[in-house]
């Protein structure tokens, strides 16, 4: 009996050999495939992100052609990236991956990816979310804010919120920036389903978990991983909103201290960050920036890159990028929202910013040169096209945020002629300036953020409950109020950027945040043998080397095991909580009497 099985086996043994294609063959016919279609595939990106960002820099209303072009391009590249042609051959080769190469499985799986987001079953359905995610996107940035009927820009609503103490000039300015939600509630319903039934067509559940899908994780591990940060943090956001409720008041002249944050009363349109209510004395990085042009800040940025051993900007990233606010009375508007661009996947690197001379682009200036020097990093014949990408999305969004965070520390400044190296500053203080804005941001991006989108695609959130879904989830997470009930009307969700042009995306910035304190530990601690709170990255290659080899490999490899081989780590809260530890206790002290409105744990 035993002999005749064996004997069988080694038939089947037989014809596997004599019938199936060896690995080579295989890798050599899926190789021609991904060659053919990344030429392609670049050509058409090319064109859609040269024709997009066009769409984003020149604003005019009814101007039609510009929107047509846009949608023209973009229609091409999903087109060609979810032609049912194209699926049918990945998934075949993908049949095979065990006779792939890692490399070539990556690319295969990055095609299929990009190909649910534009299946060519259903054309017409990606046609239409196109259509209307450009449209929303023309209205997001072609939107004419108003305070008593006079326009105003964006960054003149941000500085009102950050410096006016008169309470109804600030309510003036935070009513005005959510004007703009109730022109936005229609295509965000629009695109709940328009995005949601895109990917269902090839099999994804619902838009944000196809989106989650991108970092290896189901939407349940997410929501965990994001929950997990909140109440790491969450002792430290308690003491901080507490702190904040007496202290704004007084500011304010309010004698009765309101039991959540009124929205109107924080220097952020959004509540995400509320660093800009604290100063320190002896860095004030406003007043020194006040004396500076946008331009000179940009250059400093890019300075700071450079010392660490990156190279310059390319010629073409100082021609071809829009760095500035449109010049008033312009016939045109433009995307005010910071977004850094690899238009061509290769050397044609532009970012797209307001920049004015204020602490909050300084910051960003740094944010969006990290994604400039990250695709820079990884543009080289070691990586696929198809592989441009950040180890995950976080990655990307951490590298500018990183050096952000390492721009603002004493020791830097006073390295750069910012401030007097010998001025007296309080570190408490600026320890607290850091958490209003790195422990702020927690609750928001990781909760109402997060929430609201898994609410919206994965739970079809149905159109009358999203602004108070939105709200509930504010003073759940953040322990912020509307200034007054604010009914379906509005969709304040939508006055933020990314609800509209980055869907289903934003706990990446929560995972960023987690990621920067790891980096940064580990090079304050291994590299630079400094105390993290007062680094000077400036300067030190071993620093630029560390970071450098974070980035280089693009998508090539496995974020986990990318971190497991670099900072010898898994994904952890630990290094940020450390970070701001001093900040507890001193917290607690001055709080000590006060009311706290917050649970203990959430
Ligand atoms: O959107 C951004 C960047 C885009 S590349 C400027 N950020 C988030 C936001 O503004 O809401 C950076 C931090 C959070
Ligand atoms: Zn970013």
């Amino acid at each position: 009996m035993k002999r005749i099985v064996l004997g069988l086996l080694l038939i089947g043994i037989g014809t596997l050999f004599t019938f199936a294609t060896p690995s080579e063959d295989v890798q050599r016919e899926a190789q021609a495939f991904i060659d053919a279609y990344t030429k392609q595939y670049q050509q058409l990106y090319y064109a859609a992100s040269k024709a997009e960002w066009r769409a984003n820099t020149y604003i005019v209303e009814g101007d039609t052609a510009t929107r047509a072009a846009a949608q023209r391009a973009n229609e091409a590249l999903a087109a060609f990236t979810g032609s049912v042609e194209n699926i049918r051959a990945i998934q075949g080769l993908l049949k095979e991956a065990d006779k792939l190469t890692p490399l070539q499985v990556k690319q295969l799986k990055t095609m299929l990816y990009i190909a649910a987001n534009n299946p060519q079953t259903v054309p017409d359905l990606v046609k239409a979310r196109i259509e209307a995610e450009t449209v929303q996107n023309e209205k997001l940035f072609g939107f004419d804010f108003k305070i008593d009927g006079q326009s105003v820009t964006p960054n003149e609503i941000d500085d009102i919120l950050k410096k006016e103490t008169d309470l109804t000039r600030r309510y003036k300015a935070w009513v005005a920036s959510k004007e703009v939600g109730k022109v936005l509630k229609e295509g965000l319903v629009n695109l709940q389903r328009l995005r949601n039934q895109t990917v269902q067509a090839l099999g994804y559940p619902d838009y944000f978990t196809y989106q989650v899908s991108d970092y290896g994780m189901t939407t349940e591990e997410m929501m965990a991983l994001n929950q997990q940060f909140i109440r790491d943090i969450w002792p430290l956001y308690r003491e901080l909103h507490t702190y904040m409720r007496y202290e704004l008041a007084k500011r304010y002249g309010v004698k009765e201290v309101p039991d959540y944050l009124p929205a109107h009363w924080l220097p952020n349109r959004w509540g995400q960050d509320w660093s800009a209510a604290v100063e320190v004395k002896g860095i004030d990085i406003d007043s020194i920036l006040a004396t500076k042009t946008a331009e000179w800040i940009v250059k400093q940025g890019e300075q700071f890159y450079i010392s660490l051993g990156f190279p310059p900007l390319p010629q073409s990233f100082w021609e071809l990028s829009s760095l500035y606010p449109v010049p008033k009375g312009a016939p045109y508007k433009k995307n005010t929202h910071a977004s850094a661009w690899h238009l061509d996947l290769d050397k044609d690197v532009r970012s797209l910013m307001s920049v004015v001379p204020n602490a909050e682009w300084y910051e960003t200036v740094h944010h969006e040169l990290g994604h400039i020097y990250y695709f820079i990093s990884y543009s080289t014949p070691e990586v696929p096209i198809l592989l441009r990408e950040g180890a995950n999305r976080a990655f990307h969004e951490a590298m500018g945020s990183l050096m952000g965070l390492a721009a603002m520390q004493k020791p830097f400044l006073a390295h750069r002629h910012l401030i007097d190296p010998n001025v007296k500053t309080d570190e408490m203080r600026t320890l607290l300036k850091e958490a209003l804005n790195y422990i702020v941001f927690i609750p928001w991006s990781a909760g109402v953020m997060t929430e609201f989108e898994k609410k919206l695609y994965a739970d079809n959130l149905p159109a009358d409950q999203f602004n108070k879904t939105w709200w509930e989830l504010k003073k759940r997470y953040q322990g912020i109020v509307p200034p007054e009930p604010r009914d379906e009307q509005y969709c304040d969700a939508a006055s933020k950027t990314h609800i509209n042009n980055d869907a289903a995306q934003y706990y990446d910035y929560a995972i960023s945040y987690v990621l920067l304190f790891q980096f940064h530990h580990t090079i304050a601690t291994k590299i630079l043998h400094q105390d993290p709170h007062a680094t000077n990255y400036y300067g030190n290659k071993e620093v630029g080397k560390f970071i450098h080899a974070l980035m280089a490999p693009g998508a090539t490899r496995d974020w986990r095991e990318l971190m497991r081989e670099i900072l010898g780590e898994e994904i952890s809260a630990k290094p940020m909580i450390e970070y701001f530890a001093p900040l507890m206790e001193y917290l607690k002290q001055a709080n000590a009497g006060r009311k706290y409105t917050l649970p203990e744990q959430i």
